[in-house]
């Protein structure tokens, strides 16, 4: 390759401003040209992991410098836990985003996989609903249970632990050939999950804090994994906190996918199905036909939303 050819590759590795990019087998490090981090080009612009970018080899150097971002088909972006304001892309061009839970420690958090569920569907990734450490959970029935309604409006939900393997295969056949990440809270298993679907990684395993039931942070860095059974996996950094980005007041209700059949017969046409009245929603909700966790869940999200 010359100096001059400019090339594509596929982002897998990122770790601050530095970049793994790999092209025919071959991984390069690359960076960012000095203005695309300078000319305030806005944060989810700048490639993130499942990114497909362009760029060309530094004159004399082993370095890739990128020069573009090909346009994304699907990305994870939450509220940029950091600012409390702007965005944070997790990840682009993946088929799947799986969203791992541990049963317990830390506790099973519906209304944040409610959160990740919307962020998922809004970035046109496929959501896969993971609870791992099922050989500690209390009741295995009642999340499975738990999990009904999710099944119910078509969500795969998998009970998997990283211990036993139990689930691995099933998760495993849905990984095979795919792009995917796992997503979830600290300390849920998904570094331990990606080590059981893909032995021989070295990967570092963090360990729950005992004191306050949260996992530590062990994955500094986000790395996409090549899987034998052909395709990709990636870990991401543990979520704390999953706040919801760019979606308006106004779509937020198609994103829940069992609000479908009870949208559109609001006596407002603009419901926000909150505080006005006779809305077939909260009728719904009323009546049983719909989940009041998930109903909470969609209030939550609604007043983090600005106005306009
Ligand atoms: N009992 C049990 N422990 C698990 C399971 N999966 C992971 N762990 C433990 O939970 C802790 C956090 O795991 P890790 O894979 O680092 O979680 P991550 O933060 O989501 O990547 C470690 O101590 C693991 O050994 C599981 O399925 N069952
Ligand atoms: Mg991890
Ligand atoms: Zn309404």
């Amino acid at each position: 390759m010359t100096a001059e050819e400019i090339v594509e590759g596929l982002v897998v590795r990122k770790s601050g401003a530095e970049f793994a990019v790999e092209r025919g087998g071959v991984v390069a490090p690359c960076s960012l040209p000095g203005k695309m981090r300078l000319s305030g080009s806005p944060r989810e612009f700048l490639p993130v992991v499942g990114d497909r970018i362009r760029f060309r080899m530094e004159r004399g150097g082993a370095r890739g410098i990128v020069t573009e971002v090909l346009p994304r088909r699907s990305l994870l972006a939450r509220v940029d836990p950091s600012q409390r304001s702007g965005c944070s892309v997790m990840a682009a061009n993946m088929d799947l985003a799986v969203l791992v839970f541990a049963a317990r420690e830390p506790r099973f958090n519906e209304r944040m996989l409610d959160r990740m569920l919307v962020a998922a569907e809004c970035g046109s990734m496929e959501p896969v609903i993971c609870i791992n450490k099922i050989d500690i959970a209390a009741d295995a029935a009642a999340l499975d249970q738990a999990l009904h309604p999710y099944r119910a409006m078509g969500y795969r939900a998998i009970l998997s632990s990283a211990v036993t393997g139990e689930g691995v295969v099933e998760l495993a056949g849905l990984l095979a050939g795919r792009l995917s990440i796992l997503a979830g809270p600290s300390g849920a298993g998904k570094t331990s999950l990606i080590s059981r679907v893909q032995p021989g990684l070295e990967l570092a395993v963090g360990d729950v804090s005992a004191k306050t039931g949260k996992g530590k942070h062990t994955t500094s860095h986000f790395e996409l994994h090549r899987l034998g059974a052909g395709g990709y996996l990636g870990d991401t950094p543990g979520v704390r906190e999953f706040g919801i980005w760019g979606v308006s007041r106004a779509a937020l209700s198609s994103h829940f996918r069992d609000f479908a059949p009870f949208l559109g017969a609001c006596r407002f046409a603009a419901c926000t199905h909150s505080h006005e009245p006779d809305c077939t929603v909260k009728s719904a909700v009323g009546s049983g036909g719909l989940s009041r966790g998930r109903y909470e869940s969609y209030l939550r999200i609604l007043e983090t939303l600005p106005e306009r």
